[in-house]
């Protein structure tokens, strides 16, 4: 098939979705980034062409849509939107997490549940894709109001959930707290102690690892990329984005393999340690983060070497690797092209599209490791599947086993990438790979099951 009326194809199927889901920039993203990689390959089978199969998944099964009511502490009423997007059950029941954001709208939901559904299908777990949350901002709210909002979403969601269902575990503003609130409503709701979310307390369910997995995960990814290359991650400095739950353990796993990262971030700006953030200092943003709930721009009080940029964004930065572990469309065009003219060779995606489109076509054209978010950041969703079986198994695997485990499906996943884009003797194009590999699996279940 010609690349020509491979493109001319894609604007067309791009057209009609445009059309079916205005005004959602985030999810037509997301879905062209893919169908650019999938359109040569669909044009060339006639069952996908026939079968429709683009269109079909790039259509939830369904979204339910409600409203929280919750009390603030000074007994005003509340109101928030909150969603669930059950995109595809194929290969297991919908799986992925709950965001709470202010910016959190339908086409970031639908966004990130597409991407999950290629995610969850590269981990090899029978897993589906969804993905859930709120406009809820949980910054400087108390403990009693995140939990009455938790209790509140759970009274409608709950009837939407279940372990054979619909599966959903943290993401950005959710995390152990959060998780703890919401199963403890469930339980009461349903009297049934069932694995219904994953990222819980190690005390009631939750895995080993989950906490450090998509951090760990990205890193293991990014090591494997070099490793294919006769590369490591020894020695190299690194730029991390984020302060939160991906960004921590990106920079504990890189730092344990010998790399040296030098920046961290928030949405107020971002701080450079040119020492590098070790192990004590990021014992510092883990207290900061997860206990004080504080700002990034502290660490440059307390470590005088550091220096806090406001406002700014790290990728000015020279360095070898970049980590993006915070949001969406965080490397727009421009800085994916200051990254390259500062000499960067890789970057491995902890956060969801980090980058923009145009900033993953400098990637891939520039051939550099690309390690894109559906391959890269596998790692959290991964060990929450290795969650659901221990709950199903009513057991817990220990430490070693779990990170083995994670280990062992971040490699195949790189395996399935290099399998699905390998482009001549000595380059893996990782975004064609992932979004093949990903594919494949999804598209022959629904294929089977007739015209569903
Ligand atoms: P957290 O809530 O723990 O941390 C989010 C971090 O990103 C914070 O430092 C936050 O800064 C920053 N951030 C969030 N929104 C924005 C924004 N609009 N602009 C600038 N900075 C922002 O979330 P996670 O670490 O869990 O998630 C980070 C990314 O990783 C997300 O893209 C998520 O989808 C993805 N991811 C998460 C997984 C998980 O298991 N948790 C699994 C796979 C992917 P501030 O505090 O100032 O808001
Ligand atoms: O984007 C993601 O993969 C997550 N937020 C984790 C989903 C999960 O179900 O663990």
């Amino acid at each position: 098939m010609s690349t020509a009326k491979s493109r001319a194809e894609v604007e067309k199927f791009m057209n009609g979705l445009v059309k079916r889901n205005p005004g959602e920039p985030e999810f037509h993203q997301a879905v062209r980034e893919v169908v650019e990689d999938l359109m040569p390959y669909v044009l060339n089978n006639e069952d996908y062409l026939h079968a429709r199969i683009l269109e079909r998944m790039t259509e939830p099964d369904r979204i339910v849509i409600f409203r929280v009511s919750w009390e603030d502490d000074a007994g005003n009423v509340r109101v928030n939107r909150a969603w669930r997007v059950q995109f595809n059950n194929s290969i297991g029941p919908y799986k992925g997490g709950m965001r709470f954001h202010p910016s959190v709208n339908l086409s970031i939901l639908k966004f990130l549940g597409f991407e999950q559904v290629f995610k969850n299908s590269l981990t090899g777990l029978p897993m589906g894709g969804g993905k859930g949350g709120s406009n809820f901002n949980p910054k400087g709210k108390s403990d009693r109001e995140i939990m009455r909002f938790c209790h509140s979403l759970m009274i409608e969601l709950h009837r939407h959930v279940g372990e054979d269902t619909d599966v959903p575990a943290g993401d950005i503003g959710v995390g152990g707290r959060e998780i703890s609130y919401l199963f403890g409503q469930y339980k009461r709701l349903a009297n049934e102690f069932t694995g219904i979310l994953t990222g819980k307390g190690l005390s009631f369910g939750g895995s080993l690892v989950r906490t450090e997995a998509t951090g760990y995960g990205c890193v293991y990814f990014c090591e494997d990329m070099l490793k294919n290359k006769g590369d490591s991650l020894e020695g190299k400095t690194c730029l991390v984005s984020g302060s939160g739950n991906v960004a921590i353990y990106t920079v504990e796993k890189a730092t344990q393999m010998g790399a040296r990262v030098v920046t961290m971030s928030d949405s107020s700006g971002f701080i450079y340690d040119k020492d590098g953030i070790d192990h004590e200092k990021l014992e510092f943003i883990k207290d900061l983060k997860e206990v004080r709930r504080g700002r990034i721009s502290e660490y440059a009080d307390r470590y005088k070497n550091a220096k806090f940029f406001n406002g700014k964004r790290p990728w000015s930065v020279p360095a070898d690797v970049a980590f993006p572990c915070a949001t969406q469309n965080e490397i727009n065009h421009q800085e994916a092209k200051t990254l390259l003219k500062n000499g960067i060779i890789a970057v491995s995606e902890g956060a969801n599209m980090p980058t923009e489109l145009e900033g993953v076509h400098e990637f891939r054209k520039a051939r550099i490791l690309f390690g894109p978010a559906k391959a890269a950041n596998a790692g959290g969703v991964a060990v929450s599947g290795l969650e659901q079986s221990q709950n199903s198994l009513r057991l817990s695997w220990g430490r070693e086993e779990v990170d083995a485990k994670l280990k062992e499906i971040m490699i195949n996943i790189h395996q399935q990438c290099v399998e699905y884009g390998k482009e001549g003797k000595n380059h893996v194009d990782y975004v064609k790979g992932a979004n093949l590999a990903g594919f494949v699996k999804v598209a022959e279940s629904m294929l089977a099951y007739g015209i569903v």
